[in-house]
Order: C-alpha cells, then structure tokens, then sequence
C-alpha cells in the first residue's frame, strides 16, 4: 500500500502524477479541506506539500504527530511555525536559489512597467483612444534614476545586478551592512527611503519584516518616489499605502504581493500610477518545473 502525502497546495501537473506513482496524494488546498483532516487519522502523514504563499497552518502542524517534513514549493517560509516545527525536528526544505532569476526578472519589468506606463499605455490603445490622440503623458527614463533596496539578499542582489546597466545608482538597507558590497548602506530604512527614487521591497516576509515600510517611510519617498514589491505584501503598511497613493503623496507603486492574498484594496483598481500583478514573481515555466522538481526530489528523499 502507498503512503499518503499531503499536498496543501499543488504542483505541475507532471510532477504531480510522478509523486502519484510513489504515493497516495492527498489534496487539501482550502482552509475547508483542511480543516477536516484534523480529525481524519492525521498521524498518516510524515511529508507534506506545501508552497511559499500558502505555507502551513499552525494548528494543522500541530495536530501531525507523524509530520518529519515540509517541501515547500517556494522559498517563503512566513507562513510556517518554524518554531514548532525546529521543536519537533521537522525538516523544511525549500526551493532556495531556484527563483532568483525569475522573481529578480520580475522587479525589472515591474519597475519599467512603472515608469514607462507600460500597462496604462496599453489599456489607451485597447479603448480605443489612439485613433483620438497620442499617449498624453511623458514616461521617466530609468538612467539616472536613485535605486533603494531593502533586503540585499539572494533576490535583492540579484535585481541589483540587473539594474546596475541601466545606468541608476544603487543603495540598501538589511539589518546588517554586507561585506565588499559595492552599494551605499542605509542602516536606517527611513534614511534608505529618503535617498530614493524607486524604493524595492525584497526582503522576507513574516513577524520581523511586518509593516517594516510604514507611513514614516512612505512618507520619505514622497509624492516623487515610487515602490515595488516582489517580496510579501505584509513588509508594507498597505492601508497607509493606499491612502498615500490615493492622496497623490506617493508616486507610484508596482506590487506582485499584498497584504491579504487574494484580495487587493478596491481603491488601487482605479490609479494609474499603479502596476497590480497577481503574486507572478517566479511564475515562469522553466522555473515552476525546477522548483516542482525540487520538491519531488524533496519528497522522494524522505
Ligand atoms: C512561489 C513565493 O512561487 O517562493 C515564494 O515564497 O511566494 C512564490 O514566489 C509560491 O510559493 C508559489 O509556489
């Protein structure tokens, strides 16, 4: 008989049928769903699947008394009791290093999509409102432009070193300055924000980085600043962002993630100056098959 594997969340259809020649796959990708295996012999599973956005829910982990491992399908791990799950020896493996491209690729296009009203300027030739007049509005030349990072890491670095040709200058701000990094440090993200044109937000999600972008900071970017977030919606203060936007106190935003997934604050949907992207920071083919391969090599070794 199979064992059961328990898939909060799911994977490419391929990778899902080869973990269904090893294993019975249960599916339980709603709150619903998983609610109901509480009481349903929950000392089946020793693996589960998860990915970065859906995580898993505390009380969930808690009531596997078998649970030995996590492959999540992301690198997010804000949504997991690392805690319990360092407590109770539960290996959480995730698919480090295999998004970077694609997720540092997406800040890219999220800032010239800004910029360049790449998507307002599209939505005018789809209504029609060419054939009545040229574009109206003049785009910023990224050359030139004061970069801010938060969050120098893997991904931050990796949109850094994207940049860097188009000719912007490059801060950032983490907790600690790296060593030989070529960028100005900020060790005050206020300070970080101030200095900034485009403030990027690709620092981890979870309780430490929560609301780290509040009014204080919005307010340093200014009504000249723009910001993109390719990291978690939680990292910003959203309803201070919002009425920011609104107020015309901010530039501009470009945001892939948001506070509470999948809704997005009704106010955003009529602004301009504003990109909205459905959480799409790794969604390429090639890096969705490496990162379910990943986690089909994660499964398959425990
Ligand atoms: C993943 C993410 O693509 O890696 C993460 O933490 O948020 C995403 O980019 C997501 O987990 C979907 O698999």
């Amino acid at each position: 008989m199979k064992a059961e594997l328990l898939m909060l969340a799911p994977l490419l259809a391929p990778y899902e049928a080869r973990l269904a020649e090893h294993f019975h796959l249960v599916r339980a990708h709603s709150r619903a769903e998983q609610q109901a295996l509480l009481g349903d012999h929950p000392q089946r599973f020793r693996i589960l699947v998860t990915n970065g956005g859906e995580g898993v829910d505390p009380q969930l982990m808690a009531s596997l008394p078998n649970l030995e491992r996590v492959a999540v399908n992301g690198v997010g791990t804000d949504r997991i009791d690392m805690e319990q799950a360092r407590a109770r020896g539960i290996r959480i493996v995730t698919t480090d290093n295999i998004l970077t491209d694609a997720v540092a690729d997406q800040a890219v296009a999220l800032v010239l999509a800004l910029l360049r009203q790449v998507c307002l300027a599209d939505r005018f030739v789809r209504d029609g409102r060419w054939r009545e007049g040229g574009f109206p509005l003049l785009g910023t030349s990224l050359r030139g432009q004061r970069v801010g990072i938060l969050g120098l890491g893997k991904i931050g670095g990796a949109i850094a070193e994207r940049l860097q040709p188009f000719g912007v200058s490059l801060a950032y701000h983490n907790r600690r300055p790296l060593m030989d990094c070529p960028y100005a440090y900020h060790d005050d993200l206020g300070a970080l924000a101030e200095a900034s044109d485009i403030l990027i937000v690709a620092a981890a999600g979870g309780p430490a980085s929560r609301h780290l972008v509040d009014a204080r900071v919005l307010d340093a970017l200014g009504p000249q600043g723009v910001i993109v977030n390719v990291a978690r919606g939680s990292v910003i203060d959203e309803a201070q962002l919002v009425e920011r936007l609104v107020a015309g106190r901010l530039g501009g935003a470009a945001l892939d993630v948001f506070e509470h997934e999948p809704k997005v604050p009704e106010a955003l949907l009529a602004l301009d100056n504003v990109v909205l992207q459905p959480h799409l920071g790794s969604a390429t083919l090639q890096t969705r098959q490496a990162m379910a391969e990943c986690v089909v090599q994660a499964v398959l070794a425990g």
